[in-house]
């Protein structure tokens, strides 16, 4: 990681569950993959914009592997109110592995939203579906689930949205997102590359497509920066349609 953005995350004094995660998905890619760097565009790997006159800071972090086209850590404070982790694991269009993704949003009142799902681009096999269903205990852990929005028809039966409402959830959220992010890394090592990735690609382009529609994203980032700023963000940061190569 740039020493840079290391240091202005540092500077960034993030909710605590939001660092531990932060630190246990990092552990677990460099323990399961080969990890090399990404770039991204220059302008984007540390931004600040203001958001009713509190300051809005994203700071970035980006790898790849041999199976895994992008893979993204983002850390975000609004003010002092707002903590937000965002974190995508895209797939090679050749490898027809779901798509980890979570979000964390919270403040010191507590993490209000935790998502995290291994988003399928192609129906589970019976051994990966097997492997999900065994975390079933860890996601009936929870107090309060959340309702997934219309556009989260991408996501899978083992998606899970819930408030967090107490350090024990915390916890186990950062469990068994670990747990994904592992079994992912676990699946690719064991796939030899599609001739045609064709379908899949289309997949991921869809699951791009809706992510781009989630307007509390949209909004936090306009209100900050503006909505062709937004836009470009979306399309070309979080949810960047793979070219298929
Ligand atoms: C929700 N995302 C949110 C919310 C905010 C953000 C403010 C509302 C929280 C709440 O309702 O309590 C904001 N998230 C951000 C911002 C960034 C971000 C600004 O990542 C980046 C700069 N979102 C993802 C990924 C998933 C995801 C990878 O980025 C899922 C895998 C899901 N976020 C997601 C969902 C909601 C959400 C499903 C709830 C949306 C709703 O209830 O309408």
């Amino acid at each position: 990681m740039d020493d840079k953005i290391l240091s202005k995350k540092i500077a960034m004094e993030l909710h605590p569950a939001i660092a531990r995660l932060a630190a246990t998905l990092t552990n677990r890619w460099q323990q399961h993959l080969e990890l090399t760097p990404f770039t991204m565009p220059e302008d984007l790997g540390y931004v600040e914009g203001k958001l009713e006159g509190d300051r809005v800071t994203i700071a970035n972090t980006c790898y790849q592997a041999r199976q895994f086209r992008k893979i993204h850590l983002e850390l975000a404070q609004v003010g002092e109110h707002l903590d937000i982790l965002h974190c995508v694991m895209f797939p090679h269009p050749a490898y027809p592995l779901p798509i980890f993704g979570t979000d964390l949003v919270g403040g010191k009142a507590g993490i209000n939203a935790a998502i995290v799902d291994l988003s399928p681009m192609a129906p589970f096999s019976e051994p990966w579906d097997r492997d999900l269903k065994e975390l079933q205990p860890l996601r009936d852990g929870f107090s309060q689930h959340r309702e997934i929005p219309a556009w989260g028809d991408i996501f899978s039966p083992y998606c899970l949205f819930v408030r967090l409402t107490n350090s024990a959830e915390e916890q186990l959220f950062i469990d068994l997102a670990a747990h994904y992010a592992t079994l992912v890394s676990q699946w690719a090592q064991t796939l030899a590359p599609l001739a045609d990735p064709a379908p899949v690609l289309a997949s991921q382009q869809r699951y791009c497509q809706q992510q781009q529609r989630n307007d509390k994203t949209r909004r936090v980032l306009e209100k900050a920066f503006g909505a062709p700023w937004a836009e470009r963000y979306m399309t070309t940061v979080l949810f960047d349609v793979s070219n298929g190569k």
